[in-house]
């Protein structure tokens, strides 16, 4: 990777992986893109920086070639949750993009990221220890959207030899820029109302067990699939990848050592409710471990250290 197009930027994985990419590629060879100018212009603008929606090929492929862009971080997509209130808007979004920037990856020889998602399984998939290669039913348009993009991703790799590669990404928990539309959001939102009201009204039931992810590995997952010898890679575009397991209940207690008088409440919304039902409880990465040497490094312990000191000096 020497020149790379970040699109989506300004969102929760975006603002954290566009000054991540800057300080290993150089500024200059990362170019941020959104169509939202205003979100973390303070992060975003220090390096390239330019107002560009996912559809619009002509706008895309002007920046690309000025920029000699090799790589595409495609982060552009309406989460499960948003997706189940606006379901067309989703599959425009979710697949309209993809289908554009892969498309311009074959045209101009550009590796592509896009990122996959527990999303992509579904009731039918074994619950536990989810295989990489399994069961994909999703019955949510937000899943439906992952599994036809890992598959028209492969596609693009087996036809047309386009680089495209990815992760299937469990919730991510970040304090630089909050998620939105999301299922996962929960255990970002935790934090930072433990800090200001020691109190949370959780939309998920407490035993709830979900797959989660620290922003810097999920930065760092993105990274290293991108960079891996592909010689080694018999899987591209849908490497599970995963950090920690934990519910509702198992995060309040955790967060009750460093704040005892944090109490939790639940108050489930069936719509979110239902989408979490559908996921794994957890998912198995030994394909990613094995294939290109994925490792995490924070656990739910070392993880709320963290977010509660970072949080606590932003607030
Ligand atoms: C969501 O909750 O929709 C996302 C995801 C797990 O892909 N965070």
């Amino acid at each position: 990777m020497k020149n790379i197009l970040v699109i989506g930027a300004a969102g929760q994985i975006g603002s954290e992986l566009v000054p991540a990419l800057r300080s290993k590629y150089g500024k200059n060879n990362v170019v941020a893109a959104d169509l939202n100018t205003e979100i973390n212009a303070d992060i975003l603008q220090i390096g390239p920086f330019y107002k560009l929606n996912v559809l619009d090929t002509n706008s895309i492929l002007k920046v690309i070639k000025e920029h000699q862009i090799d790589t595409i971080y495609n982060l552009v997509a309406l989460l499960s949750a948003r997706g189940e209130a606006e379901p067309q808007l989703s599959w425009q979004i979710n697949m309209g993009g993809l289908v554009n920037l892969l498309e311009i990856s074959r045209e101009q020889n550009c590796a592509i990221f896009t990122p996959s998602s527990i999303g992509a399984f579904g009731p039918s998939t074994p619950k536990d220890k989810t295989p990489q290669d399994t069961i994909q039913r999703p019955n949510t348009i937000y899943g439906v959207t992952k599994v036809a993009g890992e598959l028209l991703c492969d596609y693009y790799y087996k036809r047309f030899g386009v680089d495209a590669r990815g992760v299937r990404y469990p919730g991510i928990i970040s304090n630089v820029t909050a998620p939105g539309g999301g299922t996962t959001d929960y255990a970002v939102h935790i934090y930072y109302e433990a800090l200001k009201y020691e109190k949370f009204s959780c939309f998920l039931s407490e035993n709830t067990s979900l797959d989660m992810m620290y922003m810097p590995d999920a930065v760092r997952a993105a990274i290293e699939v991108m960079e891996a010898d592909p010689a080694k890679l018999i899987h591209r575009n849908c490497f599970n990848v995963t950090a920690m397991n934990f519910t509702p209940k198992e995060i309040a207690l955790e967060i009750k050592k460093y704040i005892p008088n944090f109490t939790i409440a639940y108050d489930v919304d069936p719509i979110r409710q239902a989408i979490a039902d559908s996921w794994p409880n957890s998912m198995d990465d030994s394909a990613a471990r094995e294939q290109w040497g994925w490792k995490h490094e924070y656990d739910l312990k070392s993880m709320t250290k963290d977010m509660l000191d970072v949080l606590q000096n932003k607030l």
